[in-house]
């Protein structure tokens, strides 16, 4: 099971390249498998890893094979096709390398990696079948997920490890790398990754009127400009911007292992969608998540699933409900932040049981590898 494709349509945002790039460069580097990451869009690809060329059609990136996905997809040669085919997030295989697949001696391990939930029903559909009924291929649904039934998280191999070492000089050693001074005593430092967010608002507010200075890391986009609107000012990258007890820091779009070591460095996370939620777990910080938001409000019932596993061994369950549950539009936020910030200790210690936990279940990677040679 050496030749692995991985198929990623940017549906909008980042998580689906963001989650894929990492996948791939895990195979890679740790199952010595042979990858071409097929992206149809190298624009987004580029923003979170810099060395990708936007306009080239093929191109190695850290010892994997990056093809541009574009609709037009050429006649595929049936030698061309790989060991282990994942379809990322349900993004339809080209007609052409379907048919490809079909032409195969040996069918290929055919798998679709679906997004992340912690609803229980995911047990019940992780590693369920679709037998095509136009050809001898057999499609596999492989969920991450939270539990022993799933196919957990993605972790590098020495993430825990890489983590651990990031001390107090390696982050001010981060911080000068962004122009940003190292941390004070009594300051709190939060990154913010977001979407428009009808809580910002309050959240600044509450910021603004804080005892202890806080200092806010807003990514580029959504967190950057909505705080720019509050504020009335304009905030670019190498300015920061100060009210009372606030400071806010533009961030550039920071390369991925970039953005690893600021939820490292910072004492509390904001972060959204699916990639920078699982990141936020291994980091070991406080966070709150906005979840990637869905029609008829289905993603406040994912919400609730979340809470219920991640808070079921916590007794303090309550501040961190109240506060994740405010920023995703239920509740007061201008409450439950304070209460939340003076519980980060305790906090960050469920968040370290939760990530030991989260570990022994093992990672997407080593079990998406273990799945596909067992077929
Ligand atoms: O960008 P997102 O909102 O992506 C979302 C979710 O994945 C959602 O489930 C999906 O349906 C939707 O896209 C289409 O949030 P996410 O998942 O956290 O992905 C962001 C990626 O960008 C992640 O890999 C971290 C990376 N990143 C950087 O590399 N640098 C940065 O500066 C920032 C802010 C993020």
């Amino acid at each position: 099971m050496r030749r692995w494709d991985i198929f990623c349509r940017v549906v909008d945002n980042f998580g689906d390249i963001g989650t894929c790039w990492r996948l791939a460069q895990q195979l890679a580097n740790e199952h010595r498998a042979v990858v071409r990451l097929w992206v149809d869009r190298l624009e987004s690809f580029a923003r979170l890893c810099p060395t990708v060329l936007t306009d080239a059609a093929v191109q190695d990136v850290d010892s994997i094979e990056i093809r541009h996905w574009r609709s037009d997809f050429p006649e595929v040669d049936v030698a061309d096709v790989a060991d282990v085919v994942i379809e990322a997030f349900a993004c339809e295989l080209p007609e052409n390398y379907l048919a490809a697949m079909t032409r195969r001696i040996v069918a290929p391990v055919w798998i679709n990696l679906e997004y992340l939930s912690a609803e229980a029903w995911v047990e019940d559909c992780h590693l369920l079948t679709s037998p095509q009924p136009r050809s001898s291929l057999t499609k596999h649904f492989f969920f991450p997920g939270f539990s022993a039934r799933t196919g957990g998280l993605l972790r590098e191999r020495d993430l825990l490890k890489t983590r651990d070492a990031f001390d107090s000089a390696a982050a001010t050693e981060f911080w000068s790398s962004l122009g940003i001074a190292p941390q004070k005593n009594g300051e709190i430092r939060v990154s913010l990754f977001c979407y428009a967010n009808t809580a910002l608002p309050e959240l600044v507010q509450t910021w603004i009127e804080s005892r202890n200075p806080i200092v806010v890391l807003a990514s580029q986009g959504a967190a950057t400009e909505q705080i720019a609107a509050i504020l009335e000012e304009t905030l670019v990258p190498g300015v920061s911007s100060c009210r009372q007890a606030l400071t806010v820091h533009a961030l550039p779009f920071l390369p991925q292992p970039d953005y690893d070591r600021l939820l490292w460095a910072c004492d509390v996370n904001f972060v959204r969608g699916e990639d920078s939620f699982v990141r936020a777990q291994w980091a070991q910080r406080p966070f709150v998540w906005q979840i990637y938001p869905q029609a008829d409000e289905a993603h406040l019932v994912k919400l609730e699933a979340f809470l219920e596993r991640f808070l079921e061994k916590f007794d303090h369950s309550d501040v961190v409900r109240r506060c994740w549950r405010a920023w995703n539009g239920r509740g007061d936020i201008g409450s439950a932040w304070p209460e939340f910030v003076s519980n980060r200790s305790l906090i960050q210690q469920h968040g370290e049981v939760w990530a030991f936990q989260l570990d022994r279940l093992g990672n997407l990677a080593n079990n998406l590898s273990y799945f596909a040679c067992g077929k």
